[in-house]
């Protein structure tokens, strides 16, 4: 979390000294490469467990674009925070599903699902 601020704040650090460089550019150009579209999802991801929340959270905040995430072991409700540019919703629910856990509807590869330790084989056990 704390490495993932360190380079945003790098990256705006970097962006700031672009555009005083760029004293040629019209004032549109600099705006388009600094443009973020920061937006939340909230969508059901289906676990057990403390490791499922390691492994649902790391699967989503590893890729590039997600700002922060989180699941919820009790409500089963995933929330994460991206920067449309740079990502969709669709990647990040893709990338918890080859992580083996379902995803709303849909259901993880059964590749994936079997890796799974015991303890977090969601579809075996009645929470
Ligand atoms: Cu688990």
């Amino acid at each position: 979390m704390k490495t993932k601020c360190m380079l945003l704040l790098s990256a705006l650090f970097l962006a700031g000294l672009y555009s005083h460089a760029g004293n040629n550019a019209a004032p549109g150009d600099t705006l388009k490469k600094q443009k973020k579209e920061i937006r939340t999802s909230e969508f059901p991801v289906r676990g057990n467990c403390g490791q499922c929340k390691d492994r649902i959270e790391k699967s989503a905040y590893r890729l590039k674009g997600v700002k922060d995430v989180s699941w919820d072991v009790d409500t089963k409700i995933f929330t994460v925070i991206y920067d449309a540019v740079k990502i969709s919703e669709g990647d990040i629910r893709e990338a918890i599903l080859k992580a083996g856990h379902d995803v709303g509807e849909k259901l993880a590869p059964d590749s994936a699902y079997s890796l799974l330790p015991d303890c977090c084989k969601y579809r075996d056990r009645k929470h």
